[in-house]
């Protein structure tokens, strides 16, 4: 099923210049990305974003981290796009996290793990729309849609 994804790289993949080369695993994939931001977080919106996690002893310093510069805020479509954005990214942890994950191959510690991606279709639904307005997600196809799904 066609699936959108809200993706972000965090402060520590736009601040070592890692972007570019994340960017491309997504489209070598053969995802689409429809939607793309660069933007400082506020406190406010780091905080709504990492709700679930407001009780844990590490939400402080993940909101400093998350609001201490800008993040590529992105919308990624394709087949089941949720599970296969995850399975790139790898375990939150990343020296646990498998060689050829992008955590496992860019990271070192939990609380510079990278990049976020939605776990699930309903944290997905919610993400992209507490990051992007309706009109900001774009509606394209690419011609070489037939190359990539049968
Ligand atoms: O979905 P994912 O990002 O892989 O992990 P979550 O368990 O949802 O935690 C969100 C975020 O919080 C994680 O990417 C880093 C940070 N974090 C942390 O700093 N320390 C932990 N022990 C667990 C998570
Ligand atoms: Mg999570």
């Amino acid at each position: 099923m066609i699936e959108r994804s809200f993706v972000m790289m965090k402060p520590d993949a736009v601040s070592r210049r890692l972007m570019g080369q994340v960017l491309s695993r997504f489209e070598d994939k053969g995802l689409k990305i429809v939607a793309m931001k660069l933007r400082q977080i506020d406190e406010d919106l780091a905080k709504e974003h990492y709700g679930e996690h407001s009780e844990k002893p590490f939400f402080n310093g993940l909101v400093e981290y998350i609001t201490s510069a800008p993040s590529l805020t992105m919308v990624i479509e394709g087949d089941d796009a949720i599970s296969v954005i995850r399975k790139m990214v790898g375990a939150t942890n990343p020296k646990e996290a498998d060689m050829g994950t992008i955590r496992g191959d860019f990271g070192m510690d939990t609380g510079r793990n990278i990049i976020h991606a939605s776990d699930a279709p309903e944290s997905a639904k919610r993400e992209i729309a507490l990051f992007f307005d309706k009109e900001e997600i774009c509606d394209y196809s690419m011609s070489d849609n037939a190359w990539i799904y049968e």
